[in-house]
């Protein structure tokens, strides 16, 4: 069987884990990539090096990404499936007290991260016509609400820069999707308050969170649609949640 290349980002954790397991149990063959190389290896351990090519880098750094996605093996080369999902929130401050710090490494990750990604893989599809990009946006990059100022900005920049990619690369047989999610337990919240379990662990309290693999199927589904289907853009929520700031806790 011919199988199919997909290369997440940020496969170490969470989402992005949780994708690169459902698609090596579907078949795919995975480029797993962050910067927790410990757990690229773990990936490769459960499915076999055939399966999982672990790739290190910190997607702000260009030239790494360049470096790394240059560098691929011959028969990782044809990339089919990209998964823009490295990202995170840092920190939850109003705009007048935010740290320049976290503001730039949410715009660098989150926007930056999944430019220089996409600009490495893009040459492959374009050179094949044909390709599937799916960007993990969120919630917050259709709303904003209060304290979320920068990784809200984040998030519709990835809204903003997925709509600008679909129009631009259909002329290109590229697929570019969007999925916008509602809250996941992941590390998302231990990193967004740098490391405070207890405060990550109140943000899920008294409702029922999406998991990871929630959005692994659907990821799944989404790239094993016929060539003719493109879901373009989803936003799924946890059942308790209407809104980025309605939640249903009990
Ligand atoms: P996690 O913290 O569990 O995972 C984040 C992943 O991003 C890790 O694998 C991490 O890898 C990677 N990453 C972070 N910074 C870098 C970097 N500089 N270079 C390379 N990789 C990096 O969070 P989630 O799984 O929840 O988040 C995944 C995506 O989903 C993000 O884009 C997030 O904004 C989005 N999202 C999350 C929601 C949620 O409620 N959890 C809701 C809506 C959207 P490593 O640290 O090993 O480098
Ligand atoms: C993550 C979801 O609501 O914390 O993007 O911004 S939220």
């Amino acid at each position: 069987m011919n199988q199919k290349i997909a290369l997440v980002t940020g496969a170490t954790s969470g989402i992005g884990r949780a994708t690169a397991v459902s698609l090596a149990q579907n078949g795919f063959k995975i480029i797993a990539t962050g910067r927790r190389t410990e757990r690229l290896q773990e990936l490769v351990q459960q499915f076999g090096a055939e399966n999982i090519y672990p790739l290190e880098f910190d997607v702000r750094d260009k030239e790494a990404v360049r470096a790394a996605i240059a560098g691929l093996p011959a028969e990782w080369h044809s990339i089919e499936v990209l998964v823009n999902n490295a990202g995170n929130a840092h920190g939850l401050a109003p705009f007048q007290s935010g740290d320049l710090d976290d503001w730039e490494a949410m715009l660098d990750i989150n926007v930056k991260g999944l430019l220089y990604v996409t600009k490495e893989v893009l040459p492959i599809m374009i050179e094949r016509k044909a390709g599937h990009i799916i960007n993990i946006g969120s919630i917050a990059g259709k709303e904003v609400y209060a304290n979320g100022n920068v990784y809200c900005a984040s998030k519709f920049a990835v809204d903003a820069l997925s709509k600008a990619m679909r129009i631009d690369l259909v002329h290109e047989g590229i697929k570019v999707s969007e999925i916008n999610p509602g809250a996941v337990e992941t590390e998302f919240s231990e990193v967004r308050f740098k490391g405070d379990k207890e405060r990550a662990a109140n943000v899920y309290k008294g409702f029922e969170p999406l998991l990871a693999e929630d959005l692994a199927e659907l990821i799944l589904f989404m790239v094993t649609r016929p060539k003719r289907v493109n879901l373009a853009e989803v936003l799924i929520l946890p059942a308790a949640q209407a809104s980025a700031t309605i939640i249903n806790k009990q």
